[in-house]
């Protein structure tokens, strides 16, 4: 279930550890669902929202660039969601 949305909502979290000032693309594609992403710091899914997106990708896709701050530290969860309650699908994600 997602923190961030309810628990209606897919949810799958990843953990990311990166230096500070490492700008993030993160891309979330969705095999026909319309994604919804959240960018968190710290260590598990209720870490700080740093950032959120919809569909700045392709189509309905979620895509986040951030760079990291000295305050954010060096460890970010990624939640991977839906738009829409109650939908499940396959996506990939990437972070680059
Ligand atoms: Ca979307």
């Amino acid at each position: 279930m997602s923190v961030s949305r309810g628990s209606t909502y897919l949810a799958k979290y990843f953990r990311l550890s990166v230096p500070i000032g490492t700008t993030l693309t993160i891309d979330m594609t969705g095999g026909g669902f319309d994604t919804y992403m959240y960018l968190l710091r710290g260590t598990d899914k209720n870490g700080v929202l740093l950032a959120q997106d919809d569909d700045s990708g392709p189509g309905t896709d979620s895509q986040i660039i951030y760079t990291t701050q000295a305050q954010d530290g060096t460890d970010f969860v990624v939640e991977c969601t839906s738009f829409a309650a109650g939908v499940t699908g396959s996506f990939s994600v990437t972070a680059t």
